[in-house]
C-alpha cells in the first residue's frame, strides 16, 4: 500500500505535535503507561510497567521486513526503539519504516520513538544522509510530485528535533542511541544527560547520538566516526552511578550475531536490521516479560535476547 505524501504529512506533523505536547506538560501516556518528560530525556517509574513486558530495538534503517516480523514477535509489550530508522534502505523501506513507527505513537500504541544520529539536529548530519533523496525517489515511484520531498524533508527535520534521545526506567536501565555524555556537568541525571530543555546543549547531544563503547580506555578517546567519543568502563559506571540505572542498552553499532555485550555486561548493544551496505547477517532485538529481567546478577540477561536469522524466520532466545 501506498503512502500518500498528504498522509506522510499528516503523521510527522501529528507526532511532533504530540512530543511537543509532552515535553510542555512534564508527561504523557503511551497506551496506558505514564512517561515522564524532561525537556528531550524521559523517564518511566517500574510501578507504571508491572507485569507489561519491555522489548528494546535496535536499529532499523528502512528495513521494513525486519521490522514488520519484530513488531509481531514484540505485540504487547512496551516497544523501546533507539533511532535510526531512516538512511541506508530502499527508499520505500526508509519511509515505511518512519511512517510505520511515528503512526504506531501518535494512535496511542505503547511505543517510544528515541533518537538516533541518523535523525540528526542541524550542523551534525550523518554522511551520506540518503533520507532526503529517498524521499524523492518513493514520490517518484509511486507516481507523486518527486519536488514534495523537499517540504517532507523539512517536517521530519523538525519532527527528529522533538524526539526524546534518552530514556531513564528508574533503577533499571538507561537506554540511549549510542552512548553517554564525556563529561558529568551535573549529578541530577535528567541535566547529565541534557535534559530539563527543549534544546539540549549540542555537545551532550553528540555523545548521546554519536559515541560507542571501548575498552581500549577507562575513559574516553575520540571516535573514529568523526563525532562523539569511544568510552571507556569507568565511564559507563559513572552514568550508573548518576542514573541509577544498572544498565546501558543502545544501538548504532553493527553486530555480527544482532547484539552485543561490553563493559562486563553492563553496556547491552543491539542491532535490529540485516542487510546491506552493513555486515550482519542476523537482527538482535531485547524482549523480557518483566522489567525486572533485564539485568540479572548486574549483567544483562541473554535469555531476553532474541535474534532473526533471517527475514520473516522465527525468532530464537539467543
Ligand atoms: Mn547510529
Amino acid at each position: 500500500m501506498n503512502i500518500t505524501p498528504e498522509e506522510f504529512k499528516r503523521v510527522l506533523i501529528e507526532a511532533k505535535r504530540k512530543l511537543d505536547d509532552a515535553a510542555r506538560k512534564g508527561y504523557m501516556h503511551v497506551g496506558k503507561i505514564r512517561v515522564d518528560v524532561h525537556g528531550r530525556v524521559l523517564s518511566i517509574h517500574p510501578s507504571e510497567i508491572e507485569g507489561t513486558p519491555v522489548s528494546v530495538i535496535g536499529d532499523i534503517h528502512g528495513d521494513a521486513n525486519t521490522l514488520r516480523s519484530i513488531l509481531g514477535y514484540t505485540m504487547g509489550s512496551l516497544r523501546i526503539f533507539v533511532g535510526d530508522y531512516v538512511d541506508r534502505g530502499p527508499p520505500a523501506g526508509q519511509v515505511y519504516t518512519l511512517y510505520t513507527l511515528l503512526k504506531l505513537f501518535i494512535d496511542n500504541d505503547t511505543i517510544i520513538l528515541l533518537r538516533g544520529n541518523h535523525e540528526p539536529p542541524e550542523g551534525l548530519e550523518p554522511v551520506p544522509h540518503d533520507y532526503p533523496q529517498a524521499l524523492a525517489s518513493y514520490l517518484e515511484q509511486i507516481g507523486e510530485n518527486p519536488q514534495m520531498a523537499g517540504e517532507l524533508y523539512d517536517l521530519s527535520f523538525k519532527l527528529f528535533n522533538s524526539l526524546p534521545h534518552a530514556l531513564i526506567i528508574e533503577g533499571k536501565a538507561l537506554i540511549v542511541h549510542g552512548g553517554i555524555p564525556r563529561r558529568a556537568k551535573s549529578n541530577d541525571k535528567y541535566e547529565y544527560l541534557g535534559g530539563n530543555t527543549l534544546k539540549p546543549p549540542m555537545d551532550i547531544l553528540e555523545d548521546i547520538l554519536w559515541s560507542d563503547p571501548t575498552d581500549k580506555t577507562p575513559d574516553y578517546l575520540p571516535n573514529p566516526r568523526g563525532a562523539g567519543i569511544l568510552w571507556g568502563p569507568r565511564l559507563t559506571l559513572k552514568a550508573i552511578s548518576i542514573t541509577k540505572a544498572r544498565i546501558i542498552i543502545r544501538g548504532h553499532e553493527t553486530a555480527p550475531l544482532g547484539f552485543k555485550v561490553d563493559h562486563n555486561g553492563r553496556v547491552l548493544t543491539l542491532f535490529s536490521r540485516v542487510g546491506k551496505p552493513y555486515g550482519n547477517t542476523r537482527a538482535g532485538f531485547l524482549y523480557c516479560r518483566d522489567v525486572n529481567m533485564i539485568e540479572v546478577d548486574k549483567k544483562v540477561n541473554l535469555g531476553c535476547v532474541y535474534v532473526l536469522k533471517k527475514v520473516m524466520e522465527t525468532a530464537v532466545a539467543y
